[in-house]
């Protein structure tokens, strides 16, 4: 923990050598070579070819080849036929990204975390906050979470394709959602190394991209309140995704990962975290991220926090597939846990057959790969579905309950196909 002028740190020009990457304890040396692209080299090389020509259109720094993604305004869809034949988790290079604004590129060698409020001993003021940089971080013992990060308003397209009601938002299919492993510190220690205290309630969170402009209202910084509780259980302060740095567009330097919950939960670039011994409010728990509409209060429903239970083929929308016998490959995951069971039809919900659960030991933060062989009759148009239980006992149900900004679409969804 340091919180002088950058001008005294003793390691701040140093994240490339080897000392460095002996903080970092990435397994290869591609980690190494990512790390001094993701926190060296980026900010200087960009700073003289200005930002690539993608980021120009949307925001995102990464490349957005139309295989592996669909654009969605400012942010970027995977494709789910992207996953065939991938492993268990989510490769960067088609993990879907959200961003409210763009994509800032910054500096791990100047980055602070800062954090202050009321429920931290001696209640630090935001101008002067308890920091740490990013090798403190790095110093602190590491943990790894296999976990999936989900936009609440993941298929949200359904509501509209499948339902006929007309919701606001981004119109995901499926691709809203991805698992990684990410590597970081838990919260929890930084939390208390910063000296939290039985009183604190609330944090909130702040990204370091630019302001978000709603309508013409500016809301200010991505921020989300976070109960005090699930920010002690098992929220984790990412610097590593699937064994590299943090690319750029997932929140580098150091991002939030709040293990199944509401993607929003999961806040990128961290820049600050308020801890306040009283409930806290932004937009982004009081306007969106709760349910409106018929059957809920005038100020919506309680903020959202669990992710509900969803299933999705390893197809193309809409696949041509050839009258031949196939193996139908998907993946299920669920906030509450652990799948039991995914069921497929392939007759539009007539009859259903249990899938053959391809991991044994799914841990209960990420999802399941299933499989289940099809012999399909005459060519002709078809709908797949699938449908999955989790520990909890809950299901898919056949249609998901309306709300205005179209959250939570956990409905069995109807994945077309043309057999030729
Ligand atoms: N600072 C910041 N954090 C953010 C966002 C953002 O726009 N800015 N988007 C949130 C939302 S709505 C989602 S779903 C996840 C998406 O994470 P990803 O882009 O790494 O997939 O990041 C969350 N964290
Ligand atoms: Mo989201």
């Amino acid at each position: 923990m340091r919180s002088g002028d950058p001008g005294e740190r003793p390691h701040g020009d140093d994240l490339t050598d080897e000392a460095t990457y002996e903080h970092v304890r990435f397994p290869s040396r591609r980690g190494l070579l990512r790390l001094s692209a993701g926190a060296g080299l980026t900010a200087g090389l960009s700073a003289a070819l200005g930002p690539p020509p993608a980021a120009a259109a949307t925001g995102i720094v990464k490349p957005l080849p139309p295989e592996l993604f669909i654009p969605q305004g400012t942010n970027a869809e995977m494709r789910w036929e992207a996953m065939r034949g991938q492993g268990y988790l989510t490769p960067a290079d088609r993990f879907f990204v959200r961003n409210h604004v763009a994509t800032p590129l910054v500096d791990a060698r100047t980055w602070r975390l800062r954090l202050w409020g009321t429920g931290l001993r001696g209640a630090p003021t935001e101008d002067r906050p308890v920091e740490f940089t990013y090798e403190d971080l790095l110093r602190l013992p590491a943990e790894e979470v296999t976990a999936f990060i989900e936009c609440t308003g993941n298929a949200r397209g359904f509501y509209t394709s499948q339902q006929g009601q007309e919701v606001s938002g981004t119109p995901w299919r499926l691709g809203a959602v991805g698992v990684a492993r990410w590597r970081g510190v838990r919260l929890a220690t930084v939390l208390r190394r910063a000296g939290v205290t039985p009183e604190a309630v609330d944090i909130m969170p702040r990204g370091l991209d630019a302001e978000f402009v709603d309508k013409g209202e500016n809301l200010g910084r991505v921020r989300r309140p976070l109960p005090i509780a699930k920010a002690m259980k098992d929220a984790l302060l990412a610097y590593g995704m699937n064994g590299a740095p943090l690319p750029p567009d997932h929140g580098h330097p150091v991002r939030l990962v709040v293990p199944s919950w509401a993607g929003i939960a999961s806040i990128k670039w961290l820049g600050d975290i308020q801890v306040a011994d009283e409930p806290l409010f932004s937009p982004w728990n009081t306007r969106y991220y709760r349910l409106f509409g018929p059957g809920h209060p005038e100020e919506g429903s309680a903020p959202l926090t669990r992710m509900n239970v969803k299933s999705a083929f390893e197809l193309p929308w809409d696949a041509s597939l050839p009258a031949r016998p196939h193996v139908l490959h998907g993946r299920s995951w669920s906030g509450n846990g652990r799948i039991r069971h995914t069921e497929v039809s392939v007759d539009g919900g007539r009859t259903w057959r249990r899938a053959r659960l391809r991991d044994r030991h799914p841990g209960p933060r990420g999802w399941v790969r299933w499989e289940l062989p099809w012999r399909p009759g005459r060519p002709g148009r078809y709908e797949l579905l699938a449908r999955a239980t989790d520990e909890t006992g809950a299901t898919q149900p056949a249609t998901a309950p309306y709300n205005t900004l179209g959250y939570l679409f956990g409905a069995v969804v109807r994945h077309p196909v043309t057999i030729t």
